[in-house]
C-alpha cells in the first residue's frame, strides 16, 4: 500500500447490501453506504432527525459527555433555517480578500519555518497550529488565543488515541463560558459578541445558544481540518508530480481541494435518529434507532465516480458529499476550502519536494469496518524549491 493511500473499507458492503452495522455504546447504527441513499436520507429530516438528544447523532455518540445542543447542527427545519440565517453571513467572511491575505501570511510563515527544519511532525507541528491560528481569523479573536487551543491537542473531546474524555470536554466548555462572560462585559467585533447581539424570534440569542454555536465551531472544524491538511501533505510527498502540476497550473487548486475532500472524507459519517419505522435498501429500521450517513463510503461509490479510488487532481464532475448534503451542509466549508487552497498554492511555490521519514496511521474502528482517516503522527522533511 502507498503511504498516502486511504483504502475504501466499505466497497463490498456498499455493492452487496448498501448498508453496514455498527454497535456504538449499545445504541446501534445502520450505516448507509451508497451516495444516492445518503443524499435522500440527509434531505428527509422528518424521518431522519438531527434534533435528538444532544450528542446522539454523533458517531461515536457524545451523550455521556455533552448536554449543550450544538447549533444549528442538532436542530431540524424550520427552526434550523432561522439559526442558520444568523450564522451564515459570518461563516462567509473567508471569501473576503483581507481575510485571505491574513490566512496566506499565516500559512507562508509556517511553511517557511518548516523549510528550516530537518524534521517536522506534520500533525502536531504543522496541521494543529495551522488549524488553530486560522481559527483566530474565523472567530476574529486575538492571534495569541491560538496558543491555548494548540495546547488542547488534536481533538477537543478525545485524548490522543483514546475514547471520549469528559474532563477534556470540560476544558472547552469552561473556556467558552469564560469567553461569553468576557464578551458580555466587554463586547467587541469577535464571534461571541456578534452572536450575543443577534436577534432570534424577537429576542437575543441566549448564552446557552451562543455556547451551542461555539462548541460546534471548535469541535466540527478541528480534527477534520487537521486530517485534511496532513493527508494532503502525505499525498504531495508521495506524488511530487502533483506538486509540480500545481506549480504550473495554479488555477486547478480549487478542483484539487474538492478532490482531496472527496478522497480523504475527513468526517467519516454523521448520524440521524429515525422517527418512525422505515426501511432503507430493503432493510427494516426501527423508530428511535440511529442511521448514519457515511460520507466516506458515498464518496467512493463507483455508480457516481469514475475510478473512485484514484485521486484525479482536476476531476471534472465531482458531486462529493465530503462537506455533507442538503440543509446541514458544512458551514465551515468556505473557511476549510480557503485554508486548503492557500496551502496547496503556497507549497507549490515554495517547496520542491517532501520526504516522508516515518509515520503512524490513525485507524478508526467501526466494528465490521476499519478505516484509515489520517495519521497519529507523520515526520517529514520539506525541501526548498530550487
Ligand atoms: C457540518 C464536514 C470543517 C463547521 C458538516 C457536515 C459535514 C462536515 C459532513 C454535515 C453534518 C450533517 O449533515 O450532520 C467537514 C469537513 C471539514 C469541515 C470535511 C474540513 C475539511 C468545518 C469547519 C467548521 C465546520 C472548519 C467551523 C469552524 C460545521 C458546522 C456544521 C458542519 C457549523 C453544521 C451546519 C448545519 O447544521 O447547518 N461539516 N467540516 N466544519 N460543519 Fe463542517
Ligand atoms: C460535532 C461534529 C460536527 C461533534 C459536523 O460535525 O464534529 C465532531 O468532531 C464533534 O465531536 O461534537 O461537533
Amino acid at each position: 500500500m502507498e503511504k498516502s493511500e486511504l483504502p475504501d473499507p466499505f466497497e463490498k458492503a456498499r455493492v452487496e447490501k448498501g448498508f453496514g452495522k455498527l454497535n456504538d455504546q449499545d445504541d446501534p447504527v445502520t450505516m448507509l453506504l451508497r451516495l444516492k441513499d445518503v443524499r435522500k436520507t440527509a434531505h428527509n429530516y422528518k424521518t431522519f432527525q438531527s434534533a435528538a438528544q444532544p450528542g446522539r447523532i454523533v458517531v461515536p455518540s457524545e451523550v455521556n459527555i455533552r448536554d449543550t445542543r450544538q447549533i444549528p447542527f442538532e436542530v431540524d427545519p424550520p427552526v434550523h433555517g432561522e439559526y442558520r440565517a444568523i450564522v451564515e453571513p459570518w461563516f462567509k467572511r473567508p471569501l473576503q480578500a483581507e481575510y485571505q491575505e491574513k490566512l496566506k501570511e499565516q500559512i507562508e510563515s509556517l511553511v517557511n519555518e518548516c523549510l528550516n527544519n530537518d524534521r517536522v511532525e506534520v500533525v502536531n507541528q504543522f496541521a494543529l497550529p495551522l488549524q488553530s491560528r486560522a481559527l483566530t481569523l474565523l472567530l476574529n479573536t486575538p492571534f495569541s488565543e491560538s496558543e491555548t487551543w494548540i495546547s488542547w491537542g488534536t481533538h477537543v473531546f478525545r485524548s490522543e488515541g483514546e475514547a471520549l474524555d469528559a474532563d477534556k470536554a470540560n476544558i472547552l466548555y469552561d473556556y467558552i463560558d469564560q469567553q461569553i462572560e468576557r464578551a458580555i462585559a466587554k463586547p467587541g467585533e469577535d464571534m461571541y459578541s456578534v452572536l450575543l447581539s443577534s436577534d432570534f424570534q424577537g429576542r437575543k440569542l441566549s448564552k446557552e445558544e451562543v455556547k451551542g454555536v461555539m462548541v460546534l465551531t471548535f469541535a466540527g472544524g478541528r480534527d477534520t481540518v487537521i486530517n485534511a491538511v496532513t493527508n494532503s501533505i502525505a499525498y504531495l510527498a508521495e506524488y511530487p508530480e502533483s506538486l509540480e502540476r500545481l506549480r504550473k497550473e495554479p488555477e486547478i487548486a480549487g478542483k484539487a481541494v474538492e478532490e482531496f475532500i472527496r478522497y480523504f472524507s475527513p468526517l467519516t459519517q454523521m448520524g440521524r435518529v429515525v422517527t418512525e419505522d422505515t426501511a432503507v435498501c430493503e432493510h427494516a429500521i426501527k423508530a428511535d434507532t440511529r442511521v448514519s450517513l457515511c460520507w466516506a463510503s458515498a464518496n467512493r461509490d463507483a455508480a457516481v465516480f469514475e475510478n473512485p479510488n484514484e485521486i484525479v487532481l482536476d476531476r471534472k464532475i465531482n458531486p462529493h458529499v465530503g462537506f455533507g448534503f442538503s440543509h446541514h451542509n458544512c458551514l465551515g466549508a468556505t473557511h476549510a476550502r480557503q485554508i486548503l487552497k492557500i496551502l496547496l498554492n503556497t507549497l507549490a511555490t515554495k517547496v520542491g519536494s517532501i520526504e516522508i521519514q516515518d509515520y503512524k496511521e490513525n485507524i478508526e474502528s467501526l466494528d465490521e469496518f476499519e478505516r484509515k482517516v489520517g495519521y497519529d503522527r507523520i515526520n517529514v522533511k520539506f525541501n526548498k524549491l530550487t
